[in-house]
C-alpha cells in the first residue's frame, strides 16, 4: 500500500509527540506536581497513532486507565491534557478527574477510563448509535490483554457480531495485567483468536509498527463503514515503564525488557523514514524540536493556570 510522505511524517510527529508528553509526565509526577495516578504509554505509540490515523472527528474511540497516547492520536488538545494531570481548572475536567477521566466529547473521545474493561460496553453503544443514526462513523475500542478476560470484553463483542455494528476492537497487548504475564491470565498465545468465537475477522500484528497498524485497522474501518461489521485487531506490544509510575516492574524479565526496548516503535520508523530517504537527519532533529516545543508550551499552560476554587469543589462530581 502507497502511504504519502506527509502521512508517514504525520505517524513521527504524533508518535514524538505521545512520546514527549509521556516523558515530561514522569519528570513531572516524580517533582510532585502531578497528583494522582498516572500510567504511561511509552513503547506503546505505534497503536493509538497508526489506528487513529484512520479516522476522523466524527468516528468515536474509547480509551483506558492508559490512556494519553490515544487522546493525542486522537486530536486531544494538549494543553488541556497536561492541566488536567496537574489538577489545574483549565483542565479537560477541571482539575477533579485527572489523567484517567480526560474525554472531549466533540472529537469523539468517549473517555479514558480507570475501570478495566468498560470502554468495551461504551464503544459497542457507540457502533450502535452509529448504525442506529445511519453516520458513516466507526467506533473503535483500546484496550488491553487484561482487559480483553472481563465479560465486558464477551458480552461486547457478542453484541456487535450480531448486530453487524462498525466497530473495531483493538486489543493492546503489551502482555501484562499489572504484574501478571500473559501466561499467567490466560491460554492461548493470540487474544485475535477469540474472535473466532464471535464471528468475526480477527487478526495479530506487530503493534510496534505504525504502518502494520495504519494499514490493518484501515481494512477494519472500511469493513465496519461499509456495513459489514466489527473486527477485532491484537497489536503485540510492550510498554517500556511500570504499571503506573513508581512500579519498579520487578517482574519483568530484564533480557525480554531489553529485547522490547530495542523495538522501540519510534526508532523504527525513524530508520525505516531515513533508510527510505523520506526525511533527512536534519528534518528529524527539526521534528523533535518542533514536538518538545508543543510540550513545553502545555507545561507552561498548565504551570500558569488556577488551582480549581473552593466553592466548586462539589460541581460536575455527581450528576442525579
Ligand atoms: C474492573 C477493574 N478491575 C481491576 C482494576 C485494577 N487494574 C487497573 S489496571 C489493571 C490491569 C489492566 O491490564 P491491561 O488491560 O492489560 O492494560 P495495561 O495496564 O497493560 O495497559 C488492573 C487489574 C480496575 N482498574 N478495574
Ligand atoms: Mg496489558
Amino acid at each position: 500500500m502507497e502511504i504519502t510522505k506527509e502521512k508517514l511524517l504525520s505517524f513521527y510527529e504524533t508518535m514524538l509527540t505521545i512520546r514527549y508528553f509521556e516523558e515530561k509526565a514522569v519528570e513531572l509526577f516524580a517533582a510532585g506536581q502531578i497528583p494522582g495516578f498516572v500510567h504511561l504509554y511509552i513503547g506503546e505509540e505505534a497503536v493509538a497513532t497508526g489506528a487513529c490515523a484512520n479516522l476522523t472527528d466524527k468516528d468515536y474511540i474509547t480509551s483506558t486507565h492508559r490512556g494519553h497516547g490515544h487522546l493525542i492520536a486522537k486530536g486531544g488538545k494538549l494543553d488541556l491534557m497536561m492541566a488536567e494531570l496537574f489538577g489545574k481548572a483549565s483542565g479537560y475536567c477541571k482539575g477533579k478527574g485527572g489523567s484517567m477521566h480526560i474525554a472531549d466529547v466533540n472529537l469523539g473521545i468517549l473517555g479514558a477510563n480507570g475501570i478495566v474493561g468498560a470502554g468495551q460496553p461504551i464503544a459497542t453503544g457507540a457502533a450502535f448509535a452509529c448504525k442506529y443514526k445511519k453516520t458513516d462513523a466507526v467506533s473503535v475500542c483500546f484496550f488491553g490483554d487484561g482487559a480483553s478476560n472481563r465479560g465486558t470484553f464477551h458480552e461486547s463483542l457478542n453484541m456487535a457480531s450480531i448486530f453487524k455494528l462498525p466497530a473495531v476492537y483493538i486489543c493492546e497487548n503489551n502482555m501484562y495485567g499489572i504484574s501478571n504475564n500473559q501466561k499467567n491470565h490466560m491460554n492461548i498465545n493470540d487474544i485475535s483468536d477469540r474472535a473466532a468465537a464471535y464471528g468475526m475477522p480477527g487478526m495479530t500484528i506487530d503493534g510496534n509498527d505504525v504502518i502494520a497498524v495504519y494499514e490493518a485497522v484501515k481494512e477494519a474501518v472500511k469493513r465496519a463503514r461499509k456495513g459489514d461489521g466489527p473486527s477485532l485487531i491484537e497489536c503485540k506490544t510492550w510498554r517500556h515503564r511500570g504499571h503506573f509510575e513508581g512500579d519498579p516492574g520487578v517482574y519483568k524479565d530484564p533480557k525480554e525488557q531489553e529485547t522490547w526496548v530495542k523495538k522501540d516503535p519510534i526508532i523504527k520508523l525513524e530508520e525505516k523514514l531515513l533508510e527510505h530517504k523520506v526525511v533527512t537527519k536534519e528534518e528529524i532533529a527539526h521534528l523533535q524540536e518542533e514536538a518538545h516545543g508543543k510540550i513545553e508550551a502545555a507545561v507552561e499552560f498548565a504551570k500558569n493556570s488556577k488551582d480549581p476554587s473552593l466553592d466548586e469543589l462539589l460541581t460536575d462530581v455527581y450528576a442525579g
